[in-house]
């Protein structure tokens, strides 16, 4: 077993690990350890099971059987696996598309307590999807919004409208290579089918399809999670709030969101600010009513309303070892199958609410867009109720509690670098062409068990901003570098290099930009149209000096999220390797041969210090590809120059 400092970078998750090992509660990392040794076949990607004549696997030093029983080799089945993978992946993040599709159209009818917070997006939006908003108020002109966004995902024919959006070399590639997304359940639908057995036997054909599935999640269904989102609920501002466990009160009722969907936590928030629900919670003894987030769910309301958020993935277990959390409500993705377990060691109500996502035994309060208030005071009751419960000699809460800035979206920062008379690109692209920022990386995705909490976010983020690399963050990996003190102004002066200290200084910006949740990767996407539009750096995203990166990346979703980012031109950098590696042929073709069909690549690299100089060595030759001046104050050295 692992120590808890061996477990996690972090001391307030270091401290709560001592204290579930005190307490008898198991932890993801004592079940993951239990578990070792890990399948090597699964992990290599050659184990299939889709048929009932297996499971077949392929033995991967060449001396046992080289196919399944229908005959798949490595290839096929590590192939089959990982487009799979995609496809559920897509499919988590445009079903929660999907659901805001739905809350913008009960909103525009009204029959929920949604109202439509930025009108003046949604008649941007519009324009996007074609729909005169002349003439339209805002009820009508979001019905037909959200109809035209819903449509989006049945549609069968043409292609996904927000692909217009790319670059024009980016459009004709994709349509040149058959890669434009039809409609995303389509896309979702044929590949689960394609990749079924006995029907694509070519690994470089599934993969296509595999692309072309991952764009429709990154220009479908993510953008129009994104996109409506901000119509709804607001489109996020720099605001300043906290993060790590240190945010849950001793004397306060705390009410944890975690999930994916802010369609409730938004109203959760709401409730929670009733002074009805604080009188109760101050006759149950309370001072008041604390609502704090963990994963993307808090990265939502974070963005929007200052909420603390208690943590990552990771720490979701965590905070309930703290014994202050009353209620934990959860939506969809990403919240653990051990939380019924872990909060049964303490007064903990958790409460699932998405009829997507239920467990035994747990009490079910089923969240309806209609009656979305009334369904957010009754949690907050039940979140009041169980405080009563509450053992205050089994509170220990670590005291960590950092700042942060949150809230930088693609459109916001014409503002901040541009400022609000001259808002534009321009300060931005030319920081990157004098040589000031050398390029701007995508660090983004989850943490995972298999490698010390948060090493691979910070080590990588340091590494690159170090060296003049401007660094856009979003879930997991945003409230990791948060809880190092990276999402402040601040940090530019301890941790970036000379050129980004200057841009940072100038404009009071941190030198690591959280730009949302998972569903917000897409804000990425629309940041390097905007750099490409601004002009100076090329005609297509894969000319740009960027880079994606997932250090600790544990979802099928991240798996979606790499392969829409090497779809759209970016090359990307995963931590320990997607599940490809007992296929050679599969392996070789990510990390080289798929340039040639998208302009850009993957590379494998869990040393996160490595990983940030395969990126920046990539950034300079894009740098250089586009006769741009030499880095201003350079010092660079490759990693192992520089020890
Ligand atoms: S929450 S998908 S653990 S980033 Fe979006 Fe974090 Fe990964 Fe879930």
């Amino acid at each position: 077993m692992r120590t808890p400092e061996e477990r996690s970078l972090d001391a307030a998750s270091r401290q709560m690990l001592k204290r579930a090992a005190d307490e008898g509660v198991s932890t993801s990392w004592d079940r993951w350890e239990a578990i070792e040794p890990h399948c090597g076949f699964g992990r290599l990607g050659i184990c299939c099971v889709l048929c009932d004549m297996g499971p077949c696997r392929v033995d991967p030093f060449g001396e046992g059987a080289q196919a399944g029983a229908c005959g798949a080799t490595a290839d096929v089945i590590a192939a089959r696996n990982l487009a799979r993978k995609i496809a559920a992946g897509t499919a988590a993040h445009s079903d929660h598309g999907r659901s805001v599709c739905h809350a913008l159209l009960e909103a525009a009818t009204g029959q929920s307590d949604y109202k439509i917070k930025d009108p003046k997006k949604l008649r941007v939006v519009a324009g996007r999807l074609g729909i005169a908003a002349d003439g339209k108020g805002d009820l009508e002109l979001a019905k037909a919004v959200g109809e035209a966004c819903l449509a989006q995902f049945g549609q069968q024919e043409g292609e996904l409208p927000f692909l217009r959006r790319a670059p024009k070399k980016r459009q004709d590639l994709w349509h040149e290579k058959g890669l434009a997304p039809r409609g995303i359940d389509r896309e979702v639908v044929t590949l689960l089918h394609q990749t079924g057995v006995g029907v694509d036997a070519d690994f470089r054909s599934m993969i296509a399809a595999g692309i072309r599935c991952a764009l429709a999640d990154g220009w479908g269904g993510s953008m129009v999670a994104t996109d409506l989102q901000d119509v709804l609920f607001g489109s996020p501002q720099p605001i300043r709030a906290k993060t790590n466990l240190g945010v849950l009160g001793h004397n306060l009722v705390n009410v944890l969101i975690h999930g994916h969907e802010p369609v409730l936590s938004e109203m959760i928030v709401e409730a929670a600010r009733d002074p009805e629900l604080i009188a109760q919670a101050k006759a149950a003894g309370a001072e008041g009513i604390n609502v704090a987030g963990i994963c993307c769910t808090a990265n939502e309301v974070l963005m929007r309303h200052g909420v603390p958020s208690a943590g990552t993935f990771l720490q979701q277990e965590l905070a309930v070892v703290t014994g202050a959390v009353d209620a934990m409500v959860v939506d969809v993705q990403c919240w653990m199958p051990s939380l019924p377990e872990v909060a049964g060691h303490y007064h903990t109500k958790l409460i699932t609410t998405s009829d997507r996502a239920k467990a035994p035994g747990v009490e079910h309060i089923q969240f309806e867009e209609k009656h979305a208030l009334a369904n957010a005071r009754e949690i907050v009751s039940r979140a009041i109720e169980a405080f009563k419960e509450r053992d205050p000699k089994r509170v220990m809460v670590p005291e960590q509690e950092v700042d942060l800035i949150a809230g930088f979206t693609a459109e916001y920062v014409h503002t901040l670098l541009g400022g609000r008379f001259r808002p534009s690109y321009r300060p931005l692209n030319d920081a990157i062409i004098a040589g000031r920022i050398r390029g701007v990386a995508g660090v983004v995705g989850c943490e995972n068990v298999r490698s010390p909490e948060g090493a691979g976010h910070l080590g990588l983020i340091k590494e690159l901003i170090k060296h003049d690399v401007l660094v856009v963050s979003t879930g997991c990996s945003a409230l990791a570098a948060a809880r190092e003190g990276l999402l402040v102004p601040e940090a530019a002066a301890q941790h970036a290099g000379r050129g980004l200290q200057e841009v940072c200084e100038a404009v009071g910006m941190p030198p690591v930009l959280h730009v949302g949740s998972c569903v917000d990767n897409s804000r990425i996407l629309i940041a390097c149209c905007e750099i490409l539009a601004e002009g100076g750096l090329g005609e297509d995203i894969s000319d740009l000096p960027v880079a994606g990166a997932a250090p600790e990346w544990m979802s099928e979703k991240a798996i979606a999220i790499g392969w829409y980012a090497v779809g759209s031109g970016i090359f990307t950098v995963f931590g320990h390797p997607q599940p490809v590696m007992g296929s050679e042929n599969l392996h070789r073709y990510m990390v080289d041969e798929v340039e040639e069909l998208v302009g850009a690549k993957y590379a494998f690299e869990p040393d996160p210090v490595q990983a940030a100089h395969v990126i920046i060595e990539h950034m300079n030759r894009k740098r250089e590809a586009l006769k741009l001046r030499p880095m201003m104050y350079e010092s660079y050295q490759p990693a192992e120059a520089a020890g």
